[in-house]
């Protein structure tokens, strides 16, 4: 039995965009949800993983497959949903999962024969024997199952090419941010996987540099901090020699332990959620983790900075909150924090999001000519009406926010600062160049908006938007904060 699992093309990353310039290299990343499902496909079917960002294919010489699997972001939807119509003239099934089906299981239904929602463990064996006997069901509704029950990915399976190795260590994350999709998705429970199973999958891959994909590696109580520890320690002792960059909130820098563990283990960056430089913002988006304390940024970075671990931040333009002038705001709230690297984000409704349900009601998604529209969900255009903000005047705050930090000037003072600190100087230098030239790549692309700039009119102007798709209920709502 032949099984194909496929990451469709991606508007934001792409091997077009590699060539066009080296930098893109370091913006094409493993689709490790396919790999898990690859180890946890048993060995009568001979597996192909396809990774079109980095490799296309012409199917129609390729041999014909018993199953297709397909696994999307929003943003890769329209090109999942083709490439399945695209299997299933040629008469095969195809089955679908990922955040993406499974926010929108009714939508993906139109374009493919089965959905798995939610994590596949739990029915990925049941899905092929269906399929197998040909009575493949139309959903099947993944568990947060126990972590133990994760195999170890099939990293063999992909070619070579990729800058980075990928690795997932626990799933959930409780404080269900309103933008974000993971508490819904994986659950508000935290859970995480056997010390050992990660270290075996650590040795299977064979990329130096690996991104830590866990939405936060450290987890917010004393005994999820306890256990990174315990997983630090047993890399240490493993000598694998991996450099790695991961996802924490900022109670990383509350233990000095934790930090230094973390280097020792390879840690060289880590990439935290700021997301807004006000306290209005922090609440609005439901991060009030960020407020604990009385919280000091820069002197948490600092102590970051000492472990030589660069810290990268994240910010949201397009709050309710955020006035004219929040482009400035953020760059110099990031210069202050005395973060390495900035990632400004456009507020972007994702489905099956807290925020999506909001503005869903307000009328507020503007981007809705779905699926095509669902391209733009990439978090770098403009997709809601924003309250204090045009089109034209949240891009103008994009630019100013990008100009301000990623000018050479900006940049060149970080890179003499991490050469005397020692702290990964080249990384910073690479990161900042590739950000910066991203900024310009997205800045290029928001002239190729014409349709979408006609809808840009602030909310009282506007028709009511047309909401042509049902969302999937989502499992999980409350905030736990
Ligand atoms: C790693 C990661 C990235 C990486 C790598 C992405 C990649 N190529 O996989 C990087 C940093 C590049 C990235 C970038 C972005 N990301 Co991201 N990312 C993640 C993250 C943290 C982990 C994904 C992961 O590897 N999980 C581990 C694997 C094992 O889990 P999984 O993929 O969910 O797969 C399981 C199931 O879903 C299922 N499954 C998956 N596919 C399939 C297919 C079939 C056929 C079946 C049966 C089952 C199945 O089985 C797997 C095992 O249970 C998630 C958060 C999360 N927890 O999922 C966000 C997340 C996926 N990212 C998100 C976003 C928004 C982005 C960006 C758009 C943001 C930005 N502009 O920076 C970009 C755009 C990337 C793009 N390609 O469009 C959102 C997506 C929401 C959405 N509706 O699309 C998420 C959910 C985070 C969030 N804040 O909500 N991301
Ligand atoms: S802290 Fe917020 S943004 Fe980060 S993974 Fe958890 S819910 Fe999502």
């Amino acid at each position: 039995m032949r099984l194909y699992l496929i990451n469709p093309y991606n508007p934001l990353v792409s091997l077009a965009n590699v060539k066009e310039s080296r930098w893109n290299h370091f913006r094409v990343w493993k689709p490790l949800g396919l790999l898990v499902l690859a180890g946890l496909t048993p060995p009568e079917w001979d597996v192909t993983v396809i990774d079109e960002n980095l490799d296309r294919r012409d199917y129609e010489s390729m041999p014909k497959p018993d199953l297709v699997g397909i696994t999307a972001f929003t943003s890769q939807a329209g090109r999942a949903y083709e490439l399945a119509e695209e299997f299933r003239r040629r008469g095969v099934p195809v089955v679908m999962g990922g955040i993406h089906a499974t926010a929108c299981t009714d939508e993906a239904l139109e374009h493919v024969n089965a959905v798995v929602t939610g994590e596949a463990e739990s029915v990925w064996a049941t899905v092929l024997d269906d399929a197998r006997q040909g009575r493949l069901q139309k959903t099947y509704t993944g568990e947060h199952l126990d972590l133990a029950e994760v195999p170890v990915a099939r990293h063999d399976l992909l070619a070579k090419g990729y800058a980075f190795g990928s690795i997932q260590t626990t799933r959930g994350c409780p404080l269900n941010c309103s933008f974000c999709s993971v508490s819904s998705f994986n659950g508000t429970r935290y859970r995480h996987r056997p010390i050992a199973n990660v270290i075996e999958e650590f040795r299977s891959i064979r990329e130096k540099w690996i991104l830590v994909v866990d939405d936060n590696l450290i987890g917010t109580t004393a005994a999820h901090m306890e256990r990174a520890k315990e997983l630090f320690r047993a890399m240490i002792q493993a000598g694998l020699r991996k450099k790695w960059i991961c996802q924490v909130t900022i109670n990383m820098a509350d233990d000095d332990e934790l930090l230094s563990l973390a280097a020792r283990a390879g840690c060289v960056g880590a990439f935290i959620g700021f997301e807004s430089p006000t306290a209005e913002g922090l609440h609005e988006v439901g991060k009030k983790f960020n407020l604990l304390k009385g919280r000091d940024f820069r002197t948490s970075v600092a102590r970051i900075h000492r472990h030589g671990i660069l810290v990268v931040g994240s910010f949201i333009i397009g709050l309710d909150s955020d006035k004219p002038g929040i482009g400035l705001q953020i760059a110099a709230a990031a210069e202050q924090y005395g973060l390495d690297i900035l990632n400004a984000l456009f507020l972007t409704p994702l489905p099956g999001t807290r925020l999506w349900d909001q503005m869903e009601r307000q009328d507020r998604i503007a981007a809705n000519d779905f699926p095509a529209d669902w391209r733009y969900y990439t978090l770098n255009f403009p997709t809601a009406r924003y309250k204090h903000f045009s089109w034209k005047q949240i891009l103008e705050e994009m630019n100013a926010c990008d100009g301000k930090f990623y000018s050479w000037r900006s940049v060149i003072r970080r890179l003499a600062e991490s050469i005397i600190r020692r702290r990964h100087p080249l990384v910073s230098l690479i990161s900042s160049i590739s950000y910066r030239n991203n900024s310009r790549l997205s800045i290029g692309s928001y002239d190729q908006l014409p349709v979408l700039h006609s809808r840009a009119k602030p909310p009282e102007t506007t028709t009511s938007p047309k909401t042509p798709i049902r969302f999937s209920p989502r499992p999980e709502k409350s905030g736990v904060v």
